[in-house]
């Protein structure tokens, strides 16, 4: 076991103080937990992403976070699934992730990316936007955000109505497992619950209100999936 705390750099918006929020940065703090290793937490701005991370990594590399330095290793590893996997190879002696079973985690994976991750950075997209910074930051961040996607911010995070009915749909299928089983894949906690929880957890950071009604809680569609959260919240 590691002596030395892992650093670790999570991503910070300038309106919201020290409260993680971003998707993969979320998905390495997760897993640290889970593996209950001792960590320290170095905040950085989207624009300390590209003048901080580069003389970290060292590698050219698009700058990106997360990254982890293991002090006690001397090794530096960018990206949240490579962490995981670099801390379950490791660690063995720590809780795993993977359960032996990396290709159905990621699976998993992947139809949450595809379904869920969009709709759901969508439906607080604007409200990120303000969280930004200044209004330079602000603006690049829309001048990206349109390159990158070839359409207003605007016309990207379209109807949050419509946002939040493909974000329902998709859950359908993983309330229902929920009902059956503690976690995604079992009865153990792993990669797909970090992952679905992570992508989750942009709509709490960013507008709780809209997360608890909207979201995790609905009448109709039973408790499972807010429990699911809350025991997963231990982990956050
Ligand atoms: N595949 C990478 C993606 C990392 C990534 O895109 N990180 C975002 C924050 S969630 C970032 O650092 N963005 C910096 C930027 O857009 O300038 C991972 O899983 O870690």
């Amino acid at each position: 076991m590691s002596t030395k705390p892992i650093q670790f750099y999570d991503l910070r918006l300038p309106a919201l103080g020290e409260k993680s929020w971003s998707l993969n940065t979320n998905k390495t703090r997760y897993t640290l937990n889970i593996k209950r290793l001792s960590y320290e937490t170095k905040w950085v701005t989207f624009q300390e992403v590209h003048t901080i991370i580069p003389d970290i990594t060292k590698t050219g590399e698009t700058p990106t976070v997360p990254v982890i330095i293991d002090v006690e290793k001397n090794k530096i590893i960018q990206d949240s699934f490579e962490i995981a996997k670099y801390l379950e190879a490791t660690y063995p002696e720590t809780p795993s992730v993977f359960h032996g079973n990396e290709q159905l985690h990621t699976s998993i994976q992947k139809t949450l990316d595809i379904g869920l991750n969009l709709n759901l950075t969508c439906i607080v997209g604007l409200k990120i936007f303000e969280a930004y910074g200044d209004e330079a930051s602000q603006a690049k961040f829309k001048k990206d955000c349109e390159f990158k996607f070839g359409m207003s911010l605007e016309q990207l995070t379209g109807n949050p109505e419509d946002r939040i009915k493909a974000v329902q749909d998709v859950l359908k299928d993983f309330r229902k497992t929920l009902a059956e089983t503690p976690y995604l894949t079992g009865s153990e906690v792993g990669w797909a619950d970090i992952v679905l929880a992570s992508q989750l957890r942009i709509v709490d950071a960013i507008d709780y209100e809209l997360f608890v009604s909207r979201i995790l809680d609905d009448a109709n569609r039973g408790k499972s999936l807010r429990e699911w959260y809350e025991r997963m919240s231990v982990y956050a």
